[in-house]
């Protein structure tokens, strides 16, 4: 093995840890601390460790848990926010999986390959909608987010309701930023196409696809800062 093939299968391990540490990863969320939070509750369980804890929260596909050390109590719930539902009680510490930050928003990455709807219903379950890029800035930053993907990604346009109007799903607004490859002839509609994906054979451009087709995806949400 040369020099360059081991450097190059450096780079490519270490990407793929990355890869799966952010699906597996929960971080400290500091500002739940020592709170009891009531609402998207999924379960509650007794007398096991942080770790099982972790463990069932990724089989519920939970976003956050709660644990709480001295009675060794367990909260998984679907998403916790800084507004959801709490009581002052000490002793809780609270971890998430991980979101990534930009600009106003925080965006998650959806590894599971789903159609459009159904990837826009797990965003709905973690408060989020699928992603809707209003600037360069932001489909700049989207797209190094897909590349850490690997598949086409769903993104929240459609034109399924006007055939060639295309509008955000969550608000039903024109798109005023686009960047759709017109090199590639996008948006052609072949075939019916009505949603909107970035689409990884062609360098991860934006092209209409068929919504029943099964990519991966990128959740969005605002983030609600409290003063
Ligand atoms: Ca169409
Ligand atoms: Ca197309």
């Amino acid at each position: 093995m040369n020099i360059e093939t081991l450097l190059l299968c450096l780079i490519v391990c270490m990407a793929g840890s990355v890869r799966s540490s952010r699906n597996q990863m929960f971080f400290a969320e500091k500002m739940l601390e020592n709170k009891a939070v009531m609402s998207n509750l999924i379960t509650k369980l007794h007398n096991i460790s942080p770790t099982q804890c972790s463990y069932i929260c990724l089989q519920q596909k939970c976003e956050c848990f709660g644990f709480e050390s001295n009675t060794k109590t367990c909260r998984i719930h679907a998403f916790c926010r800084l507004y959801s539902t709490s009581v002052d009680e000490a002793g809780w510490k609270y971890y998430r999986t991980e979101w990534a930050t930009f600009m106003s928003s925080e965006y998650w990455l959806g590894l599971k390959e789903a159609t459009w709807s159904d990837a826009a219903i797990d965003c709905l379950s973690k408060g989020a909608k699928l992603v809707e890029i209003e600037s360069s800035a932001e489909d700049n930053f989207i797209l190094t987010l897909a590349m850490e993907l690997t598949r086409n990604v769903w993104l929240g346009g459609t034109d399924m309701t006007v055939e060639g109007k295309w509008v955000w799903q969550s608000t039903g607004t024109l798109f005023s930023y686009s960047a759709w490859d017109m090199a590639r002839g996008q948006p052609n509609n072949y075939a019916n196409q009505d949603c909107l994906s970035l689409y990884r054979p062609y360098g991860l451009t934006w092209c209409d696809e068929s919504c029943g087709a099964s990519y991966q995806y990128i959740c969005e949400r605002e983030i609600i800062t409290t003063v």
